[in-house]
């Protein structure tokens, strides 16, 4: 599939509130590692940090009632898709006010009203839903897409094999976005995938597929703007693998002894953040000032979300049973 010649027009207050996702993100997730290193998160945590630019650059271009599915590295999807921080950041610290009543934690937060399908701990456990999700707006008669987003680690995973096939005879509006950070836990993605680009696979399904550098905001807006507006039309589904990078440890007690720090350095100079915000600012879009202003407010936000998550109460034992479906 060709890009786009030219991308879809954003305003400039949708390129703003692109980086200010972006720091959000990479905000919640840092205050959320340090949370946990202090002892007041149980369970545990896989920073998004690094990979912002896919999420936001492809939920961009959706709309609310469009759906996605999430991973176990889900917290930027769900900022991405408009997920409200307080309510993921009392779920983390297991409190009655959080998305699932402070019972689910980090890899279970769901917020349906928002088209958020939730986070999955199991790895690929979101391609028969989103598939499920597109065959319900198809039967429904509504333009709705839905969007799975997964690992280089999911690539492997019988379900996508009967998801892209299925949704391909079908013509469901899904758009498969694998967000290749080259690493499924300590394994490279070279030693369990047989091509080096994944993409080419979509060929076998007969739908389009193409490789996007996933550090690059505008690059993945404009892909996922496109397979997106196909899906609308009804022309079935796309593979969109985007080339990206996690800075830090698949999750926060990771001893990180199988990459070395060269890699990780020479990823951090195409930050997606930094490269936008020398876009905006060449744009004439962002200054100096509103960059700090915008990060700053974010910093806030973030803070004001742990405060409300900390001043929450715990679920109570009378609610020890309820919302249990297994
Ligand atoms: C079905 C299944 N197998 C194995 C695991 C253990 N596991 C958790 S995350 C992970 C690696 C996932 O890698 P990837 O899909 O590339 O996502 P990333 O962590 O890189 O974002 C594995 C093997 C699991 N959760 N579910
Ligand atoms: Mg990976």
């Amino acid at each position: 599939m060709a890009i786009a010649a030219e991308a879809p027009a954003l305003t400039k207050e949708q390129m703003l509130q692109m980086y200010r996702q972006m720091w959000e993100i990479r905000r919640f997730d840092s205050r959320a590692l340090e949370l946990y290193r202090e002892g007041q998160m149980r369970g545990t945590t896989h920073p998004y940090i690094g990979m912002e630019a896919v999420g936001v650059g492809v939920c961009t271009a959706l709309r609310n009632d469009d759906t996605i599915t999430s991973t176990h590295r889900g917290h930027g999807h769900c900022i991405a898709k408009g997920g409200d921080m307080k309510q993921m950041m009392a779920e983390l610290l297991g409190k009655a006010t959080g998305y699932c009543r402070g019972k689910g934690g980090s890899m279970h937060i769901a917020d349906v009203d928002r088209g958020i399908l939730g986070a999955n701990g199991i790895v690929g456990g979101g391609m028969g839903i989103a598939t499920g999700s597109a065959l319900s707006a198809k039967l429904l008669g509504t333009d709705r897409v839905s969007i799975c987003f997964f690992g280089d680690g999911a690539l492997n995973q019988g379900v996508l094999h009967e998801a892209c096939n299925l949704s391909a005879i079908w013509k469901l509006p899904v758009i498969f976005v694998c967000e290749n950070n080259q690493y499924a836990m300590s394994a490279r993605a070279d030693h369990f995938t047989s091509v080096p680009d994944p993409s080419v696979r979509a060929v076998a399904y007969g739908f389009p597929g193409i490789n996007v550098d996933g550090m690059e905001i505008l690059k993945v807006h404009a892909v996922a703007s496109e397979a997106i507006e196909r899906a609308r039309r009804g022309e079935g589904p796309t593979l969109i693998v985007a080339t990206t990078y996690r800075y830090f440890g698949h999750h926060v007690g990771d001893p990180l002894n199988y990459r070395d720090k060269a890699e990780v350095d020479e990823w951090r100079k195409k930050d997606p953040i930094a490269g936008f915000k020398a876009h905006l600012l060449e744009q004439g879009m962002l200054d100096e000032a509103e960059a700090e202003r915008i990060e700053q407010d974010v910093v806030a936000r973030v803070e004001e979300a742990i405060e409300f998550a900390k001043s929450s109460p715990d679920p109570s034992r009378e609610t020890l049973m309820e919302d249990i479906y297994a």
